[in-house]
C-alpha cells in the first residue's frame, strides 16, 4: 500500500549526529548535490507545499531536516554537497557528517539520491554511492528537472545512469514541476518505510 504523505510535518533540524531523533523507527534520506532539487522532490512527493525550503541559493540546506510522515516514519533532507563556493573545510565537515550518518543510522531504510538529469553522476555522487554500497542500502536515483530536457534526451540520460549503476540503484526520471515520476517515487519510499 502507498503511504499517505499528506500529513507529513516538519519535526526537527539536527546540526550533528548527537542531535538526531531516536534511532528506532524507519527513515528515508534524500541526498544529492546542492541545488539538485532535493527539497523540491520532498515537497512534490509529500504533496505538502513549502514543507522543505526550496532555494535559488545553492547550499541552503545545511542541517539534517527531519520530517515525520507518521509515528517514527521519517523523511530526511540532507545537506547538499559539491557547491564550489562553500569553503573546503566546511565541505569536508559535511562529508564526514554524511558518512557517519549513513554508517551509524539503524533506522535508515533507503536512500533517495537526487541528481540533475542534465549532469548526473558527479564525482561526489559516486563517492556517496561508494560509502553506501557496503551497507546494502536500497537506492533510488531521481533524475530531477527532467522537464528541462527533451523526452529523448531524458531517456538517454536515464539509460546512461542505469548502465553505470547496474543493480546498485533504481533510476527514475523525475520532475517536481511536471510531477512526472512522483507516483513511482512514492511507491518505492512507501515500501521502504513500511515495517518488514
Ligand atoms: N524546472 C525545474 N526546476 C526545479 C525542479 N526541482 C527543483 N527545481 C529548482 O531548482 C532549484 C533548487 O531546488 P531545491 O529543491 O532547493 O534544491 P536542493 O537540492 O534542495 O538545494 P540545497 O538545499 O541548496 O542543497 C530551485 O530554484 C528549484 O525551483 C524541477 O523539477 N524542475
Ligand atoms: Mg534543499
Amino acid at each position: 500500500m502507498v503511504a499517505d504523505f499528506r500529513h507529513t510535518r516538519f519535526l526537527k533540524s539536527a546540526a550533528s549526529l548527537g542531535d538526531l531523533p531516536p534511532d528506532s523507527g524507519r527513515e528515508v534520506a534524500f541526498a544529492g548535490r546542492s541545488n539538485s532539487g532535493k527539497s523540491s522532490a520532498l515537497n512534490a512527493i509529500t504533496g505538502v507545499k513549502g514543507l522543505a525550503r526550496v532555494s535559488k541559493t545553492p547550499g541552503r540546506t545545511q542541517l539534517l531536516n527531519f520530517f515525520a510522515v507518521s509515528e517514527a516514519r521519517y523523511l530526511v533532507d540532507l545537506p547538499g554537497y559539491g557547491y564550489a563556493r562553500v569553503p573546503l573545510a566546511v565541505q569536508r565537515q559535511w562529508g564526514r557528517l554524511l558518512e557517519n550518518y549513513f554508517s551509524a543510522r539503524g533506522a535508515l531504510a533507503g536512500l533517495v539520491l537526487v541528481m540533475d538529469a542534465r549532469h548526473p553522476l558527479t564525482e561526489f555522487d559516486s563517492r556517496l554511492l561508494a560509502w553506501t554500497a557496503p551497507l546494502r542500502l536500497p537506492v533510488l536515483v531521481l533524475l530531477s528537472k527532467a522537464d528541462k530536457l527533451s523526452r529523448s534526451a531524458a531517456v538517454a540520460a536515464q539509460r546512461q545512469v542505469v548502465q553505470r549503476l547496474q543493480a546498485q540503484a533504481q533510476v527514475q526520471l523525475f520532475s517536481a514541476l511536471s510531477k512526472s515520476g512522483v507516483d513511482a517515487a512514492r511507491q518505492v519510499i512507501s515500501t521502504w518505510l513500511s515495517s518488514p
